[in-house]
This record gives C-alpha cells, structure tokens and sequence, in this order.
C-alpha cells in the first residue's frame, strides 16, 4: 500500500483540508499520515473561528518519524499557518524526499482575486519557494497570478492561460496544473503543462454556478489518491474534476442547504466505485 503525507491545518468544523485529505485518500486506498499545522475551531470563512498554532510540534513529530525509519511514496501540503511553517515544510521535503517520492504542493491562499485574510505578500514568496520544490502545483489562477506577478483577469482565452502556466513552468516543478480555468462558455476544469515532455492537458466539464469552499481540497486530494492508485497527472485531474463537480452537484441537492462544505461523504462510494 502507498504511504502519503499530509502536511495542513485541521480545522475542526467546515470539511476542508485534513478533514477532507484523510477520508478522500484513505477511500482511495492510500495509507494517510497527516502532520495538522494548525487546529482550527472552523475554517476562516466563519467569524470569531479559534486557531492553534502547532508549529512547535513539527520537528518533533518528525524527529520521531525519522528514527523510526519512516518513508512516504508522496508528500501532499495544503493550507499552511504562517511564512515560518513554510519554512518548516521545506526542510520536511529535504529530510523525507526519497528517489520515488512525489512531491504535490497546493499553495493555498487566495481564490476570486484576492488573498484569503491570515496571507500577505511575504506569504505569496514563501508559497512560491516551496513550489518550486514540488514535483507538481496545483495553484488556482488567483495563486498563479500572486506568484508569478501576472495580472488577474476575469476574462481570458488559451494565451492568457499558456502564458500562466509558462511563468508557474519557471519557478521549477515538473507539472503545473492550473485549476479553475474556464476556456468555453458554460465549462470549467483544469490546465496543464508538463516540463518533460512540453505537453499541454486541458480537461473542461460542465461549469456549475456555485462556489463552496473545501472544493480545491477535494479536487487535489482526489488528484493525490488517483496518483498513488497508479494514474497518470492527466488521469488523475480528469477524475478529480469530474468528482469534484458531481460532488457540487449533489450538494446543492441537499434540502438543508449546507453553505461551508461539501457533502462528499454522499459521494465518495462513486469516487471508489469509479
Ligand atoms: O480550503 C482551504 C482552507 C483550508 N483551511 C482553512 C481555510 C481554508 C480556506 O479559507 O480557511 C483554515
């Protein structure tokens, strides 16, 4: 069985980040560590949320992990506190990077043109060091814009995009995948753009007019699990981006209107399934 590590905050209500990754990828049958950044009484989109900062536990958890000889086939971070916690998960990559281990940063941090409240443009620099040790980024256009000074457009077309991914392409990971990229009307999903073989991928489905938060978790968190199971980044996106919108879906079915999460409990035996 694959071994993925986790490395994001816990917040303990609102189904994103560790508490979407550890039952998406578990599902998906990958063994799943998870190292919480942070505990978090809800996400940030709720007022008057607590937070915890655990960066004090980071070096000895994985002190402790090393002496037991502990090795993971891909290190997945998602949302992360603080610039210092970035620097934290660096030297996580340098310590625990084996031959085969992938490397998948999602730089959370900002979405609809705007940085999301805790982040700041030191923070965007910090994010932008740790992609380019990664074997594959996930950033959606927002992140991509902050990281590589571009500006951020509402409307756009294919040039708009393959430039994008040419400035991500140079800050280092091998795959840039942009998420979020709506080339036709009516449709959305992703793009990328793979270094080794110079090849685009642009996978487009149905766009559905409601925005939830968690969602880029699911979809990198599914793209995580696909990977282990053996996909290929290609593969693995289609998936995601399938699961993530019929996920959408089913969620705006649900009577009782949830408006912080998803309802992916309801779909993850298709995911399996699938
Ligand atoms: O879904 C990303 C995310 C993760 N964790 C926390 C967040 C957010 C987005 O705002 O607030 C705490």
């Amino acid at each position: 069985m694959k071994r993925v590590l986790t490395i994001q905050d816990i917040s303990c209500l609102g189904k994103c980040s560790l508490t979407i990754a550890l039952p998406v990828i578990s599902a998906l049958g990958v063994e799943t560590v998870i190292l919480p950044t942070a505990v978090l009484s809800t996400h940030t989109m709720f007022s008057g949320f607590t937070v915890k900062d655990l960066s004090d536990q980071i070096e000895p958890i994985t002190a402790h992990w090393k002496k037991e000889g502990i090795t993971f086939d891909a290190i997945y971070t998602g949302y992360l506190g603080t610039a210092e916690q970035i620097d934290q998960v660096k030297e996580i990559f340098r310590a625990f990077r084996g031959e085969n281990t992938q490397i998948i940063v999602d730089p959370v941090m900002a979405d609809n043109g705007k940085l999301y409240p805790a982040f700041d443009m030191a923070y965007v620099r910090k994010n932008t060091e740790l992609c380019a040790g990664a074997d594959i980024i996930v950033p959606n256009i927002t992140e991509a814009c902050f990281m590589t000074g571009m500006d951020y457009r509402e409307e756009y077309g294919e040039d708009y995009i393959k430039e994008l991914l040419s400035r991500l392409n140079e800050l280092g990971a091998r795959v840039s995948v942009l998420t979020g990229v709506s080339l036709e009307k009516g449709k959305t999903g992703v793009m990328g753009y793979d270094r080794e073989t110079g090849e685009y991928y642009l996978y487009q489905n149905n766009r559905i007019d409601a925005s939830y938060h968690g969602t880029g978790d699911l979809f990198s968190s599914t793209c995580v699990g696909e990977m282990m199971r053996g996909k290929t980044w290609q593969e693995a996106m289609k998936i995601a981006a399938d699961y993530t919108a019929h996920t959408i879906e089913v969620t705006l079915q649900n009577p009782r209107k949830p408006w912080y999460g998803v309802d992916f409990e309801a779909t993850l035996p298709d995911l399996i399934r699938a």
